[in-house]
């Protein structure tokens, strides 16, 4: 690998944003694609953090300044991913599940679908069925987006499609639902219209 996407893997295992930032502008500058730090650098040392939690080598502080490392990185990238211009592919409500707390995964989902020219309502995390709802409701949009990241929040992952088919709401919007516990068979069960393996395949 690359020494700048080794410093940048290293700077957010590490959780240190304050060099995750220098080491992202170092790579613009040595003509690195956004894609290439995201996914070699950053993504890459978030699994490695989980796979250390995972096995007890780390704990919960660790794994929380490392995301804020990511993040601190990700400010940087996205305006180069961002789409400055009128959004007018369509509008996305987007937001994690109730119980779930992840959002670095769904706000790269959410710059990736921005980039691709839609309008975005992001409802944070730990977001209730009624309040998917209501933003349905109110915003109109096309799609619908649920990210989730844990195995014990798929009930609710299921009952908010549930609720949301229920009230009538996914007549009019297509419901999409991603996130790393999230499979191909599990959106099925659940009546998705889509579902999504990473940010890129979202916006497919
Ligand atoms: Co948590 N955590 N965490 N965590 N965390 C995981 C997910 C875990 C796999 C770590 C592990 O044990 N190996 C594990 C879940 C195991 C499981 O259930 N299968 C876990 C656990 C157990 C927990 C706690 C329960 C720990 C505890 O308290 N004992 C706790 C839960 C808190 C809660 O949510 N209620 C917890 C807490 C946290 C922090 C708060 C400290 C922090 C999150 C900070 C934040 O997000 N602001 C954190 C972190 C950082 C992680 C890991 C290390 C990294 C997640 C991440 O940001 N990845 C993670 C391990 C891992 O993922 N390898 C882990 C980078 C991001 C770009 O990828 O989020 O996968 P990801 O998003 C991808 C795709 O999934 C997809 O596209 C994205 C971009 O390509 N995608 C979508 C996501 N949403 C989508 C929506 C779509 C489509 C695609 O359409 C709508």
């Amino acid at each position: 690998m690359n020494d700048t996407l080794k410093q940048i893997y290293q700077s957010v295992l590490k959780g240190k944003w304050n060099e995750t930032k220098q080491w992202t502008h170092q790579a613009l500058e040595e003509g690195i694609s956004v894609q290439d730090i995201i996914s070699k650098g950053m993504n890459a040392a978030m699994d490695e953090v989980g796979l250390l939690f995972s096995r007890n080598e780390i704990f919960l502080p660790e794994m929380m300044i490392a995301a804020r490392a990511m993040k601190a990185g990700m400010e940087i990238l996205e305006p180069l991913i961002v789409n400055q211009e009128v959004q007018q592919e369509g509008k996305v409500v987007l937001g994690t599940v109730k119980g779930d707390l992840h959002d670095v995964g769904k706000n790269l989902v959410m710059m990736m679908l921005k980039g691709a020219g839609f309008a975005i309502i992001d409802l944070g995390v730990d977001v209730p069925k009624e309040q998917f709802k209501e933003a349905i409701i109110r915003e109109n949009p096309q799609i619908v987006g649920i990210s989730a990241l844990l195995s014990t929040v798929l009930p609710n992952v299921s009952e908010t499609a549930n609720y949301l088919k229920d009230s009538g709401v996914l007549n009019t919007c297509k419901l999409l639902i991603g996130g790393a516990v999230i499979t191909p068979e599990f959106a099925q069960s659940v009546g998705s219209d889509g579902y999504a393996a990473d940010a890129g395949a979202a916006v497919g």
